[in-house]
């Protein structure tokens, strides 16, 4: 048995990617477990098919990204934590990341499928997705700071979520041609986004990213 955490994923997975910076910020030691998302449980994988999940040192598996965020701030030692301080930020922290899921990658989610694989848009689908990531553009904007991070001058861990999840939906919307959405939304969003490119955490994941889609491009 490993004596690591192990997260299990793919690189280009916006969740898998949002676990990881939050183990890179955190400093700890972790190896990467290639993994795609599959129907395998109980012999294997997740209990919903979904990516990541989480081996502990002592041979524990834990799902879905929320929970396993959780556990690594429980379990973090002197590591930096990844939430604020005092009480009512750390909630707040945690409602930017529902309202990044919720409210702008959940809508979104829906034209990947046509986005990066290959599936057929259907009709209205890309209205539905463009109108409901608005509303969440807008949510984000009443309750971000942007100064210069999402909850102030830390970066925490909707910060974190904000760089996999918004990259991932910019280039979704890029593909139905509304690529200016989000600068036109939120005109904080690009400079906040190249600041978190900049960061070291997040510039080793979008190297893994690029290595990734080499090895793939390498294969076919
Ligand atoms: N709520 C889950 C979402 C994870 C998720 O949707 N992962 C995607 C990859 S980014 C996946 O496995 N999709 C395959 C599927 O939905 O079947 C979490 O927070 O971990």
């Amino acid at each position: 048995m490993s004596s690591l955490l192990r997260l299990h994923g793919t690189p280009l997975s916006n969740y898998y990617n949002k676990v990881k910076i939050a183990l890179l910020e955190q400093g700890r030691a972790f190896e990467e477990v290639h993994a795609l998302p599959a129907d395998l449980w109980p012999q294997a994988g997740s209990p919903t098919g979904k990516i990541p999940w989480l081996q502990t040192p002592d041979g524990h598996c834990l799902h879905e990204s929320a929970a396993i965020i959780e556990y690594l701030e429980e379990t973090r030692g002197d590591a930096p934590s990844l939430f604020p301080v005092h009480p009512v930020d750390r909630a707040r922290c945690r409602e930017l990341v529902q309202y990044l899921e919720l409210y702008i990658e959940l809508p979104v989610r829906d034209l990947y499928g046509a986005a990066f694989w290959g599936a057929t848009l259907e009709t209205g689908q890309a209205d539905r997705a463009i109108q409901q990531a608005e509303k969440g553009l807008k949510f984000l904007a009443r309750r971000a700071s942007f100064d210069p991070w999402l909850c102030g001058d830390t970066f925490s861990q909707a910060d974190a979520t904000a760089w996999a999840h918004l990259t991932t939906v910019q280039r979704a919307l890029h593909f139905v041609g509304a690529g200016d959405l989000m600068a036109t939304a939120l005109p904080t969003l690009p400079a906040y986004l190249e600041k978190l490119a900049a960061r070291p955490s997040i510039a080793h994941v979008i190297n893994d990213i690029r290595l990734e889609l080499r090895r793939q491009s390498g294969k076919s």
